[in-house]
Formats: C-alpha cells, sequence, structure tokens
C-alpha cells in the first residue's frame, strides 16, 4: 500500500482526492490511496513526523504551504524562491523533500490559453497565490506585472519578490481597471468575492486578453462572467487545481499521469 494525502484547514471542500483517485485507478496503481486531512498549521511538523513509510507524497494548502517548507531536508528552488511549498515527497531516507507545482501548473494553464513570451500582466492581490503567479511570470518571460492591491504592505513585499525574481514590477492602489491597459493577462488571486467589484469593467477588456481567476467555486465567478461576456479567453481555478495535481501525482508515484481521466473525474466532481 502506498498513501497520499492533501492536508490543509479546512479540507472538506478540496477536489484532490478526486483527482489523484481518478489518476491511481487509470494509471492502474492498485493499492496506492490518496485521502484528505485537516491539519492546523501548528500540528503540521508531528503530524508529519508521525506518517508511516507507506505516506509517499502530501499535498498542502491554506494554511501549511510556509510551515511546509519547515518539515523538509531539501527544498527545490521555485519553493525557497517563493517561500511557500503545497508539495512534499518522500525521500528514499523518509525525510522529505518540498517543492511547489503551483507554479509550474500557473505557467502551464496561461500557455495552454495562449498567452504568448512576453506578455504584460494585470495582478489583483498580492497575497501567497500572487507570489506562486509572480513566480510563473517570470518563467513565461513577462515584459511587466502591475500588480493592483488592497493593503500597500503586502504590496511592498511582493515588490521585493519581484525585485529579487528580476521581474519589471509596479504597485497600483485597488482601483476599478477599467481599462486593463496593455495587459495581455489578468490574473486573479484573491478569495471569492474580493475581484467582483471588477466584473462590470472586465466587459470592456479587449477580447484578446487571456483572464485567469483562481477562485472555482462558485464558477463562473462574475469577473470570469464579465470577462467571458467580453470575449476573453477564461482559465479558471479548477484548470490550476488539475495543473498543479498532475506535478503531485508524477512526482509521488514516479508515473506519468493520466490527465485526461483526472480531468473528467475533476468536472464530474464539480458538477455533482
Ligand atoms: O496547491 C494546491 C494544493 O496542492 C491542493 C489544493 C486543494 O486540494 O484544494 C489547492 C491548492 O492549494
Amino acid at each position: 500500500t502506498r498513501r497520499a494525502a492533501v492536508l490543509g484547514k479546512p479540507i472538506a471542500h478540496s477536489l484532490s482526492p478526486v483527482i489523484h483517485n481518478a489518476g491511481y485507478a487509470a494509471a492502474g496503481l492498485t493499492g496506492w490511496s490518496y485521502s484528505a486531512i485537516e491539519c492546523a498549521e501548528v500540528e503540521l511538523p508531528q503530524r508529519v513526523a508521525d506518517l508511516g513509510p507507506e505516506w509517499a507524497g502530501l499535498s498542502l494548502t491554506m494554511p501549511l504551504k510556509e510551515v511546509g517548507l519547515a518539515v523538509a531536508t531539501v527544498v527545490s528552488p521555485v519553493a525557497a524562491a517563493i517561500g511557500a511549498a503545497n508539495t512534499l515527497v518522500r525521500r528514499p531516507d523518509g525525510s522529505w523533500a518540498a517543492d511547489n507545482t503551483d507554479v509550474p501548473g500557473m505557467v502551464d494553464v496561461l500557455t495552454g490559453a495562449g498567452v504568448p513570451e512576453g506578455a504584460e500582466v494585470l495582478l489583483l492581490g498580492a497575497g501567497g497565490t500572487a507570489r506562486a503567479a509572480l513566480a510563473a511570470a517570470l518563467r513565461l518571460k513577462t515584459s511587466r506585472v502591475t500588480c493592483l492591491v488592497r493593503r500597500r504592505a503586502a504590496g511592498e513585499e511582493l515588490a521585493r519578490l519581484a525585485d529579487k525574481l528580476g521581474v519589471r514590477f509596479d504597485i497600483r492602489d485597488w482601483v476599478d481597471p477599467g481599462d486593463p491597459g496593455r495587459a495581455d493577462v489578468v490574473i486573479s488571486t484573491v478569495p471569492r468575492g474580493a475581484a467582483d467589484g471588477f466584473a462590470e469593467a472586465a466587459g470592456s477588456w479587449r477580447p484578446e486578453t487571456v483572464v485567469f481567476d483562481v477562485v472555482y467555486d462558485p464558477w463562473p465567478t462574475p469577473l470570469a462572467a464579465g470577462a467571458a461576456a467580453a470575449g476573453c479567453r477564461i482559465v479558471s481555478g479548477l484548470d490550476l487545481l488539475l495543473a498543479q495535481a498532475v506535478g503531485q501525482f508524477e512526482q509521488f508515484t514516479g508515473v506519468a499521469a493520466p490527465v485526461p481521466a483526472m480531468r473528467s473525474a475533476l468536472a464530474a466532481a464539480q458538477e455533482a
């Protein structure tokens, strides 16, 4: 038996078990199972220490992505750069390696939606997900990231990361970007409801704009619906959930992920 799980708090809403278990079934990985475990930040180190040798990997979601780095003996460059891990992989000696698959996942979904190299990005929010988006922007060789922030201090912290990564970055106040200017892609990293005020403005964005809202429940968000009405290409948090799970699946099992089966299981669960 080999086991994996997603840890976080709250965790009942997570669709990670659906995606990974569908992947095990489609890949013929009998004996593998993936569960959801509620775990608070202070509990993570002990929880991880208590896991038996059958545990191959862990997905980490809020609020565990920062503390995830602390329980690992090896940290990948991207996880170290943004200070967040969503993935812990068991090493042969029993210790854990931390990685971040949100970043390559974002690159995959944005490239898949046609975002070209050198694109200009309008980023909404400056929290944890925005840090991952910034690292993705670097990999996409974006020319500039303009960030709308609700809290100036968070924006300034993100600006320091942008500086460290070498991404051209401007902070703007949280105002209505009725004209996203020359932005080729709008990435909203703020929680459910926080970007609703941009829905109307999105209705007049250029149809070539790719709009990626990391929220997926409920879907479509008002922002996504507004942008879709303008003819923009829409990417959802569900697309990202799948893309980041693919990277985890392959690191946990060492087997190529059966993506179509994982995608249809996710779609079915979301409709249920
Ligand atoms: O980064 C991912 C994490 O791996 C799993 C997850 C979930 O199960 O909802 C969400 C994201 O934080």
